[in-house]
């Protein structure tokens, strides 16, 4: 990645309660610039923060975004602290400037924003241990029950039609349409996967429609990498990356874990053989989100959770074709074909779901205790 013109600029308006030893590019997220910045204390202690600026390609009202993390950072906070938690490593934090703000806006009119580092944690970028993937399903399904009482219209919509995947299939098709690389051509089976499963596309958004599926306060970006664990429990204990959290579906949340953790490979694998939807992994993952959840769900909403795993895996694979087709300007790429790669492993994943939908059904059904 290359570093921020404007990084000294955002380092020096924070007060990082010390000198920073050292700062260096971080993480795997495919979204924002971020960094972590060490620092030694007036007492000669070792402290990190994590500082990142804000994808303006991405987020179109950074400020926003920041509201809601505010508001959304502040209520956990007070929640964590009515349970006994440790709010300090249960929830993000965010930093103020020296200037009392909890955003920066560069010279360039970027936006910027600090949290505390959240020390003794692991951050996987895949499913190492089946046991880390029930935690994250009952780290996901708590969050989701914490904000269950938080005033969703409080809340900006940072991403239009997020979780649209019909109008992700329409943007699919613009970028056919202008086929602005001359890709269209390499890529004639992946278009036509997706596209023959146009009618699927609209199966949640119908039902939210006709208000058969309630609108939750949800996290939206529901990755394994964007939960930590603690490195010594092995617990998930902190949900991040807050920037799309959003009313929404819980069946999109469910189903982004499935899509990325029920794999048997990474989401961008070049080699297909490797990529396999994984059924254990999928019962694991209900059993956890359902221990946390089944008393808050409708049945309409359980049977959505399959439905989930398979459009946002498709939606996510029709993502990545579009941002091919239209040039790599979306996602963070490191190689060539890069989002094609990651398209191909999620239409796998996708036709393998489908051979298990009966089964995926079952198995939400045995985990719902009402
Ligand atoms: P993106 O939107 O680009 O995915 P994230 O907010 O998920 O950005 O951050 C990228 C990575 O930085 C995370 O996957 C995680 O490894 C690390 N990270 C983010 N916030 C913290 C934090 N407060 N403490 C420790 N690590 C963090
Ligand atoms: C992006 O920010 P990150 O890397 O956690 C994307 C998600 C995709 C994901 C695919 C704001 O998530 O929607 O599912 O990549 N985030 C945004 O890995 O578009
Ligand atoms: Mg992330």
């Amino acid at each position: 990645m290359v570093i921020d013109i404007k990084l000294n600029e955002a380092l020096n308006v924070y007060d990082f309660d010390g000198f920073i030893t050292e700062y260096f590019s971080y993480g795997e997220g495919h979204i924002n610039n971020t960094y972590c910045v060490c620092v030694k204390t007036s007492d000669a202690k070792e402290r990190k923060y994590i500082l990142q600026r804000i994808n303006s390609n991405v987020f179109k009202e950074p400020l926003k975004l920041m509201e809601n993390i505010y508001n959304v950072t502040s209520y956990l906070k007070d929640e964590i602290i009515k349970n006994d938690g440790e709010y300090l490593r249960e929830t993000l934090n965010l930093i103020k400037t020296k200037d009392n703000n909890y955003y920066y806006i560069d010279s360039d009119k970027q936006v910027w924003r600090a949290f505390y580092f959240i020390e003794d944690t692991i951050c996987l970028q895949s499913v190492e241990k089946i046991e880390h993937f029930y935690e994250s399903a009952k780290s996901f399904g708590k969050f989701m029950r914490q904000l269950s009482e938080f005033p969703a219209e409080k809340l900006h919509e940072t991403i239009a039609k997020f979780h649209d995947t019909p109008n992700r299939l329409n943007n699919l098709k613009n970028a056919i349409n202008a086929d602005k690389l001359g890709r269209v051509d390499l890529v004639k089976e992946e278009i036509s996967f997706a596209l023959s499963r146009e009618k699927d596309c609209s199966y949640l958004m119908d039902r939210l429609d006709r208000n058969e599926l309630p609108l939750r306060v949800t996290h939206n970006d529901t990755k394994l990498n964007n939960i930590l664990f603690d490195k010594y429990t092995q617990k998930g204990i902190c949900i991040i990356d807050l920037d799309t959290i959003m009313p929404g579906l819980c069946a999109n949340d469910f189903g982004d874990s499935i899509r990325f953790g029920a794999s048997t490979a990474t989401e961008d694998e070049p080699d297909l053989s490797k990529v396999h939807f994984d059924l254990e992994l999928f019962e694991t993952y209900a059993k956890g989100y359902l221990e946390v959840t089944s008393d808050i769900l409708t049945e309409t909403e359980l049977e959505s959770l399959v439905w989930g795993s398979k459009l946002m895996t498709l939606e996510c694979g029709i993502r990545f074709l579009t941002d091919y087709l239209d040039g790599d300007t979306y996602f963070k790429i490191s190689r060539e074909n890069h989002n094609i790669d990651r398209a191909r492993t999620q239409f796998k994943l996708v036709h393998e779901m489908e051979q298990s939908f009966d089964k995926m059904l079952e198995i939400v059904k045995k985990y719902y205790k009402k």
